[in-house]
């Protein structure tokens, strides 16, 4: 009897350690798909008003192509308009997408059953006529930064089934612009300076390095600073936003610091340099962990031993949508 209790006990932790755990959309960010059975001129645009568009439903039963495999297809799942196939007439569907950073990458796979056409910003990127095709599209230069519109109008043609597949990959990167003023600064920070709640509306704006650049294996680095130079032992606080309209899947911080640094994304300690020799590397830290879709708070302190103190702190995020 005990040797029986102990064989369940170790099959049910078995059975608890290879259990797959797929991860599937935030229903916030399945909720942005809206759908349509008609639409008027300019509907795959940017401002277009939406009155009368419905949120798209998912978990149709409809045959996904053998290139995705099961956690694919968990995330990205077949929408429709939630009156039905229409028909077999056309089915308008768009998604607004907020670009934060530079777009570095974005590739998108579109399939349908059973026809559909692919539209970023209004331009037609592509579509297809065979049923359950899949086509990808790079789209790096048809994104900007700010408001997007993804669109697609799809048509169910035969079979009881029908479905609208998109799965996106954007890739974006935040280099320091001045005229930005998204890092703020300050040489004194309150209790949870490093997370999203913290209110800095009294900091200053981060500026352009005054010192030459750093300059590492003949690349230069171009730092930014505070507007008043740092005393020698001071320490300064530097805070951006990152806004992510998608779930991150992977992401890196190249920092460098003079002469020492802290960096935490949504207030978790991510790299922490306190050797001024290393301080000067630019080292690549994975923060993918940290980060979620919405809103992310990139915070660094840096402390000053003497001359210049200036910091180089540039994110990549690629996520899925
Ligand atoms: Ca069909
Ligand atoms: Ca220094």
């Amino acid at each position: 009897m005990r040797r029986l209790t102990l064989v369940l006990l170790v099959a049910c932790l078995a059975g608890t350690a290879f259990a797959a755990a797929f991860e599937t959309m935030p229903p916030e960010l399945k909720s942005k798909w809206r759908s349509s059975l008609s639409a008027t001129s300019g509907w795959n645009e940017c401002g277009y008003d939406t009155a009368g568009w419905v949120p798209v439903v998912y978990d149709l039963a409809t045959a996904y192509p053998n290139w995705m495999t099961p956690a694919q297809q968990a995330r990205h799942q077949f929408m429709w308009h939630p009156a039905g196939n229409n028909n077999g007439q056309l089915v308008y569907f768009r998604r607004q997408l907020w670009i934060d950073g530079r777009v570095a990458d974005a590739l998108f796979r579109v399939c349908a059953d059973d026809q559909f056409r692919f539209f970023v910003n209004g331009r037609l990127v592509g579509g297809a006529r065979e049923s359950g095709a899949t086509r990808v599209f790079a789209a790096t230069s048809d994104l900007r930064q700010g408001a997007n519109v993804l669109a697609a109008e799809a048509r169910d043609t035969m079979g009881q089934a029908y479905g609208l597949m998109v799965m996106a990959e954007v890739t974006q990167e935040w280099p320091f612009v001045p005229e930005e003023h998204r890092w703020r600064c300050s040489t004194t920070a309150g209790d949870g300076w490093t997370t999203v709640g913290y209110n800095d509306d009294k900091w200053g704006h981060a500026v352009p390095d005054r010192a030459p650049a750093i300059l590492v294996d003949s690349r230069r680095y171009s730092c930014f600073t505070t507007p008043q130079d740092l005393p020698d032992f001071g320490t300064a606080h530097f805070r951006r936003t990152l806004d992510l309209d998608g779930v991150p899947v992977s992401a890196q911080v190249t920092i460098l610091g003079d002469d020492s640094y802290q960096l935490y994304v949504n207030g978790e300690l991510m790299a922490l340099e306190g050797r001024a020799d290393y301080a000067y590397r630019p080292r690549v830290v994975d923060v993918g962990s940290a980060l979620h879709p919405g809103r992310n708070i990139l915070a660094v302190k840096i402390t000053n031993t003497w001359g210049p103190a200036r910091l180089y702190c540039a994110p990549v995020v690629k996520m899925i949508l």
